[in-house]
């Protein structure tokens, strides 16, 4: 049976998907599983509202949220869920994500949104915080968070190559 996924990773349009797959990629290599849909704040919003709420009850622990432009779909997640809610500003064609970053960023306070940076560094940011977050309560996710931060700085040269 598939291992039950605790971070669901959720995006408002198809076209997000090239954006949050590096969500997804970064989790799957950090060994945890994940529920991932696509679930529109304005085209489907009787889907997000049956996800925010049922997500509790289906085990997941942390949710994801990327979209862009007008982007409502992490806040309007945060105002129905108690889970941790992480959105990830998906770069738009028309303003390059910064309607997109200030649509998620600027949260009334009591409806917290953990706002990452636009694009694909934001989506995998993304995923290791929902990995931090795990981690908490698991420690061989811990052990395998630490593995991955330490190749990455032994991958860094002590000077630059000609
Ligand atoms: C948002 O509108 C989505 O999150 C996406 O980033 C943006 C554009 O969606 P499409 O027109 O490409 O479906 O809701």
């Amino acid at each position: 049976m598939a291992e039950q996924a605790k971070v669901a990773i959720v995006m408002g349009s198809q076209s997000d998907w090239p954006t949050m797959k590096h969500c997804a990629d970064i989790l799957e290599e950090l060994e945890v599983a994940v529920d991932v849909r696509i679930v529109s704040a304005h085209r489907t919003p009787d889907r997000m509202y049956d996800f925010a709420r049922a997500a509790e009850g289906e085990g997941i622990a942390v949710i994801v949220a990327g979209a862009g432009g007008a982007a409502h779909l992490p806040g309007m997640i945060a105002a129905l869920t108690h889970l941790p809610v992480l959105g990830v500003p998906v770069q738009s064609r028309a303003l390059s994500g910064q309607d997109s970053l200030l649509s998620i960023v600027q949260m009334p306070a009591g409806v917290p949104v953990g706002t990452l940076a636009i694009g694909e560094a934001g989506a995998t940011n993304a995923g290791l915080l929902a990995a931090s977050i795990l981690a908490g309560s698991d420690a061989a996710l811990t052990g395998r968070l630490k593995t991955w931060r330490q190749a990455r700085s032994d991958a860094v040269a002590e000077r630059p190559e000609e």
